[in-house]
């Protein structure tokens, strides 16, 4: 069950796959009452600027205090932690790949900055997840082909966990990234 109350947003999207509903929104994750939010973080785990800021100022210094004794996190891997002052019950920190013209196994580790946060969201039995547009701010990501990349992968990670997730939020931040969601979500 989501940690507090029910989300109210005006344009917020809808979509059925297998068990799971997928929720498309435009919107500031810190303020979501889900059972995780995923930080795009960077690999020391000690904040920054973007969605990290966020998170951290929302959250609170325990939120840092944690991180500290994680000693960071490898690019495309991901990590838990309280949401103390958050809505959320926890974070997951992933840290997305910078963009350097796709030769870098960019795509890949993308893919698998998704699938490691669902694994850890599965293990702590997470019903309900909240995903940022990762490495698509700062990391200069084409936002296109990360949105692909996130619609794919949460879509293959529901059809082997049919039952694992209640929802499975998309969260962007600016207009553009909400259309190109829009356009992926609608086809099935
Ligand atoms: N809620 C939802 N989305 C947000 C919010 C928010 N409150 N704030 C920003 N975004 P970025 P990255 C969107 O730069 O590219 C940090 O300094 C934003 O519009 O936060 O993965 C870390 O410490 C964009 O679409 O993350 C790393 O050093 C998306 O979140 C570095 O940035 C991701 O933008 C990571 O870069």
């Amino acid at each position: 069950m989501p940690k507090s109350g029910k989300i109210n947003c005006g344009d917020m999207l809808h979509y059925d796959f297998e068990q799971t509903e997928i929720i498309l929104l435009q919107d500031d994750i810190t303020k979501l009452p889900v059972d995780a939010i995923v930080n795009a973080a960077n690999s020391s785990l000690l904040g920054g600027g973007g969605v990290d800021g966020a998170i951290h100022r929302s959250a609170g210094k325990q939120l840092l205090e944690e991180c500290k004794t994680l000693f960071g996190c490898n690019t495309g891997d991901a990590k838990i932690t309280k949401g103390y002052q958050l809505p959320a019950k926890y974070v997951i920190h992933t840290v997305g790949p910078v963009w350097n013209d796709g030769k870098y196994n960019e795509d890949n580790l993308l893919t698998s900055c998704y699938q490691k946060s669902l694994e850890l969201a599965l293990l702590h039995n997470i019903k309900t997840i909240a995903f940022p547009n990762i490495s698509t701010g700062v990391y200069h990501f084409p936002k296109n082909r990360a949105a692909i990349i996130a619609t794919h992968t949460v879509k293959t990670f529901i059809k082997a966990h049919p039952h694992a997730f209640q929802q499975i939020y998309f969260v962007t931040f600016d207009e553009e990234n909400y259309s190109l969601y829009q356009k992926l979500l609608r086809t099935a």
